[in-house]
């Protein structure tokens, strides 16, 4: 029996550990939790008792019900102080040991003052923060008090027989109180000294006063008897009497009655064998709370009945007794009930020789409750214990069912995993949208700005202007090649030679300057396009940062790389146009054979650029590259400056005829435009997937982005679902704990 219990408690105690460890979790209210840290203590309390074999007595009454007495007789000593006055001021625990010995542990400072603001607190004494008990003003506070008849007589009446004594009776003797925080010991015969029964009764300093700072200054005691080897497994707790004024007695009292494994109600019956009914209460409230009723530990005896005030009163008395402990309030049951003088008992075994008398020669009834106390320890305790056990096992388990039942209610988990997978359907939704709608915007703009401008040509006019290509020659460049000339030749220069040379390398050199320029605008405008659609993509997202546009970038080049612009796709259409005006005006000299039969070769082609250069009068091309309309009469040049000016000229004209004819003749920017317009349309295409050639890029892609934008409600609910799976598997583990 007793293994059972014990090993049904460890897994209580396991059980009510795990549930305390994984509160975080919820699924328990904090008064739950509470309850159960209750039950916690209350279990590991029970196993040591069980493992130890422990019998908890608690000894309780009225003041002056003759409770010391008794417990000396029980343990057949005289250990405890007891006296016709109040003499018990603090709870005293009694154990067996073989050899005497009484251990006094003292409060400190600190914890005394604690206590002592308690008491404060209770009156609402203001600022009590501040108090200390060694500089308290006793006039102050009795001001205090005495106002509060008037502003509060609930309060005032409530204490005034009580914490307001206490109060004083501390401040009276509180330069003796001993808060040193020590553990004081005493062995053999010391433990029926004075000097240690002073730490329970307090000293007498005239027939009124009592010094009780001593038992006030005392946060436990205990003694140690080889008294007790009659019952060595019992703990006997003597206790201050119920309606003791002090405060913490009657907290100690409780505290014991809670943890009883039997109470023994002492009731002086002497006089009065009534029970009245206030002390009561505080019996039945202290106890029953941990499912053993009050009457399945409670003993009662009715005391100095030795005392009655006549004969007959003897009889008397202990029927009255009886029938109200057992019929009136259904304290105990009739065997649970016992009648007799304690004092009797301690001066029958020669115990006690004082002059204390006996008056009537009545049983001391001591032995009948000892052995019905032995009895109960062997045999009753046991069934008592268990129901204890029970009573824990089924209060945690009807916790944890509750629980359980709501298993069903949080199994959500799919639910969260699917609302995962919306809340990025619905971003993406939205992204892609705002994206596409942008996009729209931003290729009706590029349409029109290429419809109303004339990009190449404006911006390769500008560059003409700002003389960045195709530069006029100068003295120092024709210098140069006559000295070359020179030196290969080594004799005068024919300037026929000179200018074929420098012709020959202006050709090669400005083709190909006139490509890069036309390309490089090409490239400056791409880049502003692809500008444009990340800004575009920015938008879309809501959001950006170095992060988010690599991955915008990466993306629209992944998809658009094929339809894009690429260097040197104007090339072809470049040459086509320009290729016979170049060759026509660099190569060949002014006027010279070469350049008319050139002309005549492409004439066709002239005829059609002409209509660019000059719509009303289309000749004037072919006219100019002739040299016609040249009317300025000749001047004598040099040979050197004859060059230079011829070139010149040509240059001139070749820059007129490649903004006038050319470019507009090869309309790049409807190429341009369209390839835009191609790559814009594609990435439409492939972001509202109405084309899934690129179905992983964009995949990929809002993989990205999306799993950036919801990252917050995503880890919300990814904290919910881990939760979520804690929860489950602790109501899993607590059901297979509490099996
Ligand atoms: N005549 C007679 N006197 C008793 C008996 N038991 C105790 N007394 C006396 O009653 C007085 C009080 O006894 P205590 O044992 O101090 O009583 P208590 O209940 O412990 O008192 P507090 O702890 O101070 O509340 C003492 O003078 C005892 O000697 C008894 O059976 N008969
Ligand atoms: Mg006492």
């Amino acid at each position: 029996m007793k293994q059972q219990l014990i090993s049904k408690l460890n897994k209580q105690i396991k059980l009510q550990d795990f549930i305390l460890q994984n509160s975080d979790l919820n699924l328990f209210s904090q008064d739950e939790i509470y309850k159960i840290k209750d039950l916690y203590n209350k279990s590991k309390k029970l196993l040591n008792k069980l493992e130890k074999e422990e019998f908890e007595i608690a000894i309780v009454g009225l003041e002056k019900a003759g409770k010391s007495t008794f417990a000396n007789a029980l343990i057949e000593s005289d250990v405890l102080p007891s006296a016709p006055e109040r003499c018990t001021f603090t709870s005293t625990k009694i154990v067996y040991g073989a050899e005497n010995k009484a251990v006094v542990k003292l409060y400190t400072e600190e914890e005394f003052n604690e206590i002592f603001k308690k008491f404060l607190e209770d009156l609402k004494y203001p600022n009590v923060e501040k108090v200390h008990f060694r500089t308290f003003s006793l006039n102050e506070f009795e001001y205090y008090f005495n106002s509060l008849e008037e502003k509060d007589p609930n309060l005032y009446h409530l204490h005034k027989g009580t914490t307001y004594e206490e109060i004083k009776d501390i401040l009276k003797y509180r330069d003796n109180l001993e808060l040193t925080g020590e553990v004081l010991e005493f062995r053999g015969d010391e433990i029926y000294s004075d000097k240690f029964k002073e730490y329970i009764k307090g000293k007498e300093i005239n027939e009124n006063n009592v010094d009780t700072s001593k038992p006030r200054s005392v946060k436990e005691i205990s003694i140690q008897t080889n008294k007790l080897s009659k019952m060595q497994k019992a703990i006997i707790y003597d206790v201050p009497g119920f309606d003791s004024p002090t405060r913490i007695h009657q907290e100690q009292t409780a505290e014991r009655l809670k943890n009883a494994d039997a109470i023994i109600f002492v009731v002086n019956i002497g006089v009065n064998p009534n029970i009245n009914s206030p002390q009561l209460s505080i019996l039945r409230d202290e106890t029953d709370n941990d499912g053993i009723p009050l009457k399945d530990k409670l003993f009662a005896f009715g005391n100095k009945l030795d005392s009655v005030n006549t004969e007959s009163h003897i009889e008397r008395n202990k029927n009255i007794f009886i029938n109200e402990v057992v019929n009136k309030y259904s304290l105990t049951t009739f065997d649970r009930v016992f009648v007799g003088s304690a004092l009797k008992y301690l001066k029958e075994k020669n115990l006690r020789n004082d002059d204390e008398n006996i008056r009537f020669d009545v049983d001391s009834g001591i032995d009948e409750i000892r052995s019905a106390l032995e009895k109960y320890y062997k045999t009753e305790r046991m069934k008592v214990l268990k129901r204890r056990v029970d009573f824990i096992v089924l209060t945690l388990k009807k916790m944890i069912d509750e629980k359980v039942k709501d298993l069903e209610i949080i199994d959500n988990e799919e639910y969260l995993n699917i609302e995962k997978t919306k809340i990025y359907e619905k971003k993406s939704r939205e992204v892609i949208n705002k994206i596409v709608k942008e996009l729209d915007t931003l290729k009706n703009k590029i349409k029109r700005e290429f419809e109303e401008n004339k990009y190449f040509s404006d911006e390769f006019e500008k560059m003409i202007n700002n003389n960045e290509g195709l530069k006029n020659i100068d003295d120092n460049l024709v210098e140069s090649y006559i000295a070359k000339i020179d030196n290969i030749l080594s004799s005068t220069a024919p300037y026929e030679k000179i200018e074929h040379e420098i012709r020959k390398d202006l050709h090669m050199k400005y083709l190909r300057d006139f490509t890069k320029m036309i390309n490089s605008l090409a490239e400056d405008k791409i880049i502003e396009v692809e500008n444009n659609l990340v800004e575009v993509f920015e938008r879309g997202i809501g959001e950006n940062s170095e992060e988010i546009e690599q991955i915008i970038r990466e993306f629209i080049n992944s998809v658009i790389e094929e339809t894009k612009y690429k260097k040197g796709n104007f090339d072809y259409l470049l040459e086509r146009f320009a290729r016979n005006v170049f060759d026509i005006l660099l190569n060949a000299p002014v006027s010279s054979k070469d350049r008319i039969s050139m002309i005549d070769n492409v004439k066709a082609e002239l005829e059609f650029l002409g209509k660019f250069y000059n719509a009303s009068n289309p000749k004037i091309l072919i006219d100019e590259l002739r040299n016609k309309t040249s009317s300025s009469k000749p001047v004598k040049l040099s040979n050197e400056e004859q060059i230079k000016t011829d070139i010149n000229k040509d240059i001139e004209l070749l820059k007129k005829i490649l903004l006038k004819a050319i470019l507009p003749a090869a309309n790049l920017e409807i190429a341009f435009s369209n390839s835009i317009n191609k790559s814009i349309m594609f990435l439409r295409e492939i972001l509202d997937s109405s084309n899934d050639l690129k179905k992983d890029e964009l995949d990929n892609f809002k993989a990205k982005i999306i799993n950036k934008l919801i990252k917050n409600d995503i880890e919300m609910i990814d904290k919910e679902i881990k939760t979520l799976k804690r929860k489950k598997e602790f109501l899993e583990k607590i059901e297979e704990l509490g099996e």
